[in-house]
């Protein structure tokens, strides 16, 4: 991962002023049909429309962006990312020791070993590719599987369709007293190659086959356990997040237009990688998180994991599925493998492969217990 100079959001005022509703409807149906993307490169300014070859161009010198085709509402005037809510939504520290320790005594390796060999099979997870959907629905199958083991649970798996081939992927554990607020753990499941994206191959087993494999595992265990929450839980598999978060924006705009209230969303997106010579940590990110969600992580990390926490260096606009819900206005949490400084220089190519040096499914194993727990401590 790749940090960016921040921009000032004090100059985005006067500029939003005076371009707002510039992009109507119509001209987001022509541009959009005629194969061009909307792209939101920074807070507060007008996004501006990009051809296929340009936005790859963006991917390749590894600058972020919000592709907004899909989600832009000529009103709103562009995605109001929030630096920093304070959503008044509160968390109280952990208390349920007894229950989650021994469902976190099931978190396996082996599980986790399994899934990620799978994910990293498919010659790329790209969100047009043939291999981009096959893996999707590989993990809406996994799911259902766990599901048909679990009858009791209630559990259930859809596909969130898309305009282009991926789907996302939302399974769901039901509330046994409400049906709200809803408690998500979220990551991407595509993958990319940033000098060939469509054919080029992109085994994606760090970025993000590691968080995908965190949330099945999170999934299996908490089912597996019998565990009946009290409000919803969910687990999201998004689909094209490495062309512009554009999975988890559809989802979470759509939430949003329908009113669904989102206590609490987790972000894994890298969570395999130590690199030699450093000592294992989870890093917080700071910003367009939810402070009070992210001091909460902080304290899960502490009860149920074997590592400890650091604040990360700002992962900056648009920079994973996280600020897709933060910019909706919800609050949400982002532990990333390690402090950005010492980020997998693999990511995006052939090698980003699990067995690459400072590779550890052990490191990995922790995300999925602070998964697990987090869904636990916050939906009991
Ligand atoms: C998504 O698309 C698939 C295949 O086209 C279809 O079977 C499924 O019903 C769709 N899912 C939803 C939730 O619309
Ligand atoms: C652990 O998993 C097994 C097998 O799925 C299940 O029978 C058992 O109840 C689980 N234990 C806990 C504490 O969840
Ligand atoms: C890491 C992350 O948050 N999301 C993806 C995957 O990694 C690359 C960094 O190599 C990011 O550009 C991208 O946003």
């Amino acid at each position: 991962m790749k940090l960016l100079p921040s921009i000032a959001l004090v100059l985005s005022t006067a500029v939003l002023s005076c371009t707002a509703a510039a992009i109507t409807r119509q001209e987001v149906e022509q541009n959009s049909a005629a194969g061009l993307h909307l792209i939101d490169l920074a807070p507060g300014v007008e996004p501006v429309w990009k051809t296929e070859e340009e936005v790859e161009a963006l991917i390749a010198q590894d600058i972020r962006f919000f592709d907004v085709t899909d989600v832009y509402d000529p009103g709103a005037a562009g995605t109001a990312a929030i630096a920093e809510s304070s959503l008044l939504a509160t968390y109280t520290a952990p208390s349920r020791q007894a229950q989650v320790q021994p469902i976190l005594a099931n978190v396996s390796l082996s599980m986790m070993e399994d899934y990620l060999t799978t994910l990293t099979d498919f010659n790329n997870r790209y969100y047009t590719s043939t291999t981009g959907l096959e893996a999707s629905l590989w993990i809406r199958d996994t799911i259902a599987t766990i599901i048909s083991e679990n009858l009791g649970s209630g559990a259930t798996v859809e596909l969130f369709n898309h305009t282009w081939l991926q789907p996302s992927i939302v399974a769901k554990i039901p509330g046994t007293a409400s049906q709200s607020p809803v408690t998500i753990i979220g990551g991407h499941m595509d993958s990319i190659n940033s000098r060939s994206p469509s054919t080029g191959r992109a085994p994606g087993a760090d970025d993000n086959g590691s968080g995908s494999a965190n949330i099945l595992e999170a999934f299996r265990v908490l089912v597996a356990a019998g565990f009946r929450p009290s409000t919803p839980v969910e687990f999201h598999w998004y689909a094209a997040e490495e062309v512009g978060l554009r999975g988890s924006q559809a989802i979470a705009s759509s939430y949003k237009n329908v009113g669904v209230e989102v206590k609490a969303m987790l972000q894994l997106d890298m969570t395999a990688y130590v690199r030699p010579g450093t000592g294992p940590v989870v890093a917080l990110v700071p910003d367009f998180t939810d402070s009070g969600l992210t001091t909460f992580v902080g304290q899960i990390v502490d009860e149920y994991t074997s590592l400890s926490w650091v604040i990360n260096d700002p992962c900056g606009y648009a920079c994973s599925d996280h600020a897709s819900w933060n910019s909706q206005g919800y609050p949400a949490a982002f532990p990333f493998e390690g402090l950005f400084s010492n980020g997998n220089p693999n990511t995006h190519t052939d090698s980003d492969t699990a067995s690459v040096a400072g590779f550890s499914l052990t490191h990995s194993l922790e995300y999925a217990k602070l998964a697990t727990a987090y869904a636990y401590e916050l939906s009991a």
